[in-house]
């Protein structure tokens, strides 16, 4: 029995909103303030994850975070009940209060890093949650996301949780958004690339001057060193300052590896040729497939328009590759016919399925952003909390609880409704009592 790579996508939580938090994501600025569906958008998660496991995928579920964080108000000093908390923080700054509301864990490509065994010196699956320090609405997920990761990977035996970095800028680190890896087949030891935007410690470096480059060198290098990976199993590789200053925030944006494919936009890295050079001396498989989409095939507006390099490359169990995209891929002409050439030609890829995420897509979420892969051998699966995976059965009851308990409407005003902490909360406890996850919320464990 071989490794397989499953994907684990956050579930939409029930505050999902649009608040315009996330400079340099063009898509979360330019829908700032506009009416979100909590509701839709969390059938439209599951929707697609329920379409990867008919093609025989393992599919995991990630729960969503305590929105209102109500904990992280009061440490900013605001007090009394929960209703005033929420209340207070309004009328001080509407900012705050919607950056205590995001639902911003749904992206769990931004959950963590995760290194497979096969790639780790002690041959165990490590997780490294990201502290996404750059965003503050971000940086409150780190605790509840390691609540949450260890309570669905528990076991000693095969898995390793560490601590997110120190919360700095310095150590600024988005997970799995900035890291991707390569391998013939899942069970082999992999390469895993770790792209960053900036050097944190060494001056007079090229890094973008428009808007901020979340992920330092030195966090990739720590998480690298933390998972016990070795040089020759990795490379760190600077993204192009340039398309950062154009709305690429995560190398995903431009970047989806997946076994022997690497599918990227030309311009994605610093310096290309050297990326390249050193990725096929380490690469320890045969046939590597670079498939570089150049300027004149996909602008980079198209790509941060579409997302067409966020989507999700996936091994179909024929052992063929298909290619998982938000259907503003399909909307657009010539990135649609971009695509579709893609896997027409002589490579691994031979499928393309389009999907409607588009009320994450508003907030600068593609299908790969939805996603958090973990791979795992047959053992290491056998010992993940089953309630967690994806099943026809599990499917129904989470499409029910979203109906139960989700709003279809929600504009930055509603989130002083005091009733959304109590909706919010209600929801989650049924959740963590439907995947058994235990107490992992904070107002779970007063
Ligand atoms: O961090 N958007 C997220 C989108 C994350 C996408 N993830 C990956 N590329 N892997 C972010 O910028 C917007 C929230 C708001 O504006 O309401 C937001 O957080």
């Amino acid at each position: 029995m071989k490794s397989l790579e499953a994907n684990f996508d956050g579930i939409v939580g029930p505050t999902h909103n649009y608040a315009g938090l996330s400079e340099g994501n063009v898509a979360s600025l330019s829908n700032a303030k506009a009416s979100s569906n909590p509701k839709q958008a969390a059938l439209q998660g599951l929707k697609k994850m329920k379409a990867l496991h008919d093609m025989g995928l393992v599919q995991g579920v990630i729960a969503p975070q305590e929105r209102p964080d109500i904990y992280a108000l009061k440490r900013l000093g605001f007090t009394g009940t929960d209703a005033q908390v929420v209340d207070a923080a309004y009328k001080v700054s509407p900012a705050i209060l919607a950056s205590c509301c995001s639902a911003s864990s749904m992206w769990t490509a931004n959950a963590a890093t995760v290194s497979p065994s096969a790639d780790t010196l002690d041959g165990k699956v490590h997780f490294t949650a990201a502290n996404l320090a750059n965003k503050f609405h971000r940086s409150l997920e780190p605790e509840t996301t390691t609540n949450i990761l260890q309570s669905i990977f528990n076991n000693d035996d095969y898995f390793c949780h560490h601590q997110h970095l120190p919360d700095n800028e310095h150590f600024g680190d988005e997970g799995a958004a900035n890291h991707t890896r390569l391998c013939t087949q899942y069970t082999d030891t992999g390469l895993e690339i770790f792209t960053y935007g900036r050097n944190a410690f060494r001056r007079n470096m090229p890094e973008p001057t428009k808007f901020p480059a979340r992920q330092t060198k030195e966090a990739s290098q720590a998480i690298a060193r933390l998972h016990g990976v070795s040089d020759k199993n990795s490379v760190f590789v600077q993204q192009n300052p340039a398309v950062i200053d154009q709305g690429v925030f995560h190398n995903d944006v431009i970047a989806v590896g997946n076994q022997n494919v690497l599918f990227y936009h030309e311009q994605a890295y610093l310096n290309t040729a050297a990326f390249k050079q050193e990725v096929i001396e380490k690469f320890m498989g045969d046939s590597l497939y670079f498939i570089e989409a150049s300027t004149d095939d996909v602008s980079i507006q198209d790509a941060v328009n579409t997302y067409l390099f966020n989507t999700q490359l996936v091994t179909l169990s024929n052992g063929e590759m298909a290619i998982i995209a938000p259907m503003h891929c399909q909307e657009n002409r010539r990135v649609f016919d971009y695509v579709q050439s893609v896997v027409a030609a002589e490579n691994p890829i031979t499928k393309l399925a389009f999907f409607d995420v588009n009320e994450s897509m508003k907030n600068g979420g593609g299908p790969a952003c939805l996603r958090l892969r973990v791979t795992l051998t047959p053992k290491e699966l056998s010992a993940v909390n089953s309630n967690c995976i994806l099943n026809d059965d599990l499917y129904i009851k989470l499409v029910a609880w979203v109906n139960k308990h989700y709003r279809d409407q929600l504009v930055l005003n509603d989130l002083r409704d005091p009733q959304l902490v109590i909706e919010s909360r209600t929801a989650l406890d049924e959740l963590t009592q439907l995947l058994a996850l235990g107490a992992v919320y904070q107002f779970q464990r007063e």
